[in-house]
């Protein structure tokens, strides 16, 4: 039986992941939750969850010592690695956390995985490391320069140097997955999308950054799940995938059809000031995975806008716990009432 260590869990992908694994395989596999539980990570993301060879592991991947415990006597056939500070923004009022999670805490796990003898990593990333393209650039391939723009992206793209490294250095089973904005079921109201569902249906403002026009390139999560499940299986050790949805919008034509699947008025926007050196465009081309794999987005834009919505209406409850508490602690240290 296959047994999987899957890092940050708790949070949005890592949980959607672990869902998806397990309507895939049931109780066919093993796996093994480790997560620290930051303000990112949500045990009611779980909740679902009855099969026996699930355990959670509360542990931060900063402590090599905490972190080992999990590994001896377990023999993991595969590692997959969620576990990161995920938010530019936060990373541009203060990067330390991502050095010490996404750089020092992926450094931790390269070497246990490396120690214990895992027969695959695959370690997350996102298309952040690629930095910006202008409107008519060509979508970014695997071989685009690593130029991040932000802290979080620094941190990324340092992770992702460190684990090339690895495969070159030692022959490690590694694989980099690059993926686009992820949207759906679970995401912390701090992103875009779940933030300003729930700003909207309470008639608060919506912030948008600059002009609205600037593009990503959205992809729905169990899109991307299946996709990191597929490449666990299918990718080849050495290799960094894109992973994209091929659905390219800008932010403001987001927020407008969040406005009117709820019904509320366009003057709930707000444009705001700028982010700190945003990227202004992002677009996946994920023809690589797709040739060697077959994979391919399923979700459309719309109807995965429509159901996340949706999901959000129907979890208030959610939403109320994973705001409460230091959350909002934080946001109103750093931008008073208005998020
Ligand atoms: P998230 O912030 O929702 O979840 C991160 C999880 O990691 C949380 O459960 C948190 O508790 C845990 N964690 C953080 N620091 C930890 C530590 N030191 N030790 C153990 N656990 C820790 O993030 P997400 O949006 O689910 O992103 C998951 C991964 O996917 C990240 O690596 C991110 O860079 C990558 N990614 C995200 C997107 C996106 O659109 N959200 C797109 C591409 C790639
Ligand atoms: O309040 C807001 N107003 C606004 O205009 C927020 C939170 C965002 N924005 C803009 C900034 C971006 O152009 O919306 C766009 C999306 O912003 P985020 O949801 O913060 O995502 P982004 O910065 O694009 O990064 C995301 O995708 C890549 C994830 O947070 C990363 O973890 C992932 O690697």
């Amino acid at each position: 039986m296959k047994k999987y260590l899957v890092t940050g869990g708790a949070g949005f992908i890592g949980a959607n992941f672990i869902l998806t694994l397990l309507e895939k395989y049931g109780d066919g596999i093993e796996i093994h939750n480790v997560d620290c539980l930051t303000y990112a990570g949500n045990l009611e993301n779980l909740k679902s969850v009855k099969s026996p060879r699930y355990h959670f592991h509360k542990c931060d991947i900063r402590k090599r010592d905490e972190l080992e415990s999990v590994f001896r006597s377990r023999q993991f056939d595969c590692v997959i690695h969620f576990a990161a500070e995920s938010h530019v923004d936060r990373s541009i009022l203060d990067s330390t956390a991502f050095i010490e999670t996404n750089v020092l805490g992926t450094q931790n796990l390269l070497d246990l995985s490396r120690n214990y003898e895992v027969d695959r990593f695959v370690h997350v990333s996102t298309d952040e490391v690629y930095g910006t393209l202008s409107m008519d650039a060509p979508p970014f391939t695997e071989a685009h320069q690593i130029e991040p723009n932000s802290p979080y992206s620094a941190s990324k793209a340092g992770s992702d140097l460190l684990v090339r490294s690895y495969v070159e250095t030692y022959g490690f089973p590694g694989i980099i997955t690059r993926c686009s904005n992820n949207y759906g079921p679970f995401q912390f109201p701090e992103k875009l999308i779940p933030l300003m569902v729930c700003n909207a249906q309470e008639n608060k403002a919506l912030p948008v950054y600059g002009k609205g026009d600037n593009v990503r390139d959205w992809i729905h999560v169990t899109d991307h799940c299946k996709a990191v499940e597929t490449i666990a299986r299918k990718g080849r050790v050495g290799e960094a995938y894109n992973i994209g949805g091929d659905a390219e919008m800008p932010n403001i034509d987001v927020v407008k059809s969040i406005l009117k699947i709820l019904d509320k008025p366009e003057t709930l926007i707000e444009y705001v000031t700028d982010r700190l050196g945003h990227d202004f465009r992002y677009a996946m081309n994920h023809d690589k995975l797709t040739r060697e794999t077959g994979w391919q987005p399923q979700m459309t834009f719309e109807k995965g806008l429509e159901n996340t919505v949706k999901w959000y209406v129907d979890h208030p409850e959610w939403t109320d716990s994973v705001r409460s508490g230091a959350y909002m602690d934080y946001y109103q240290d750093q931008y008073g009432e208005k998020k």
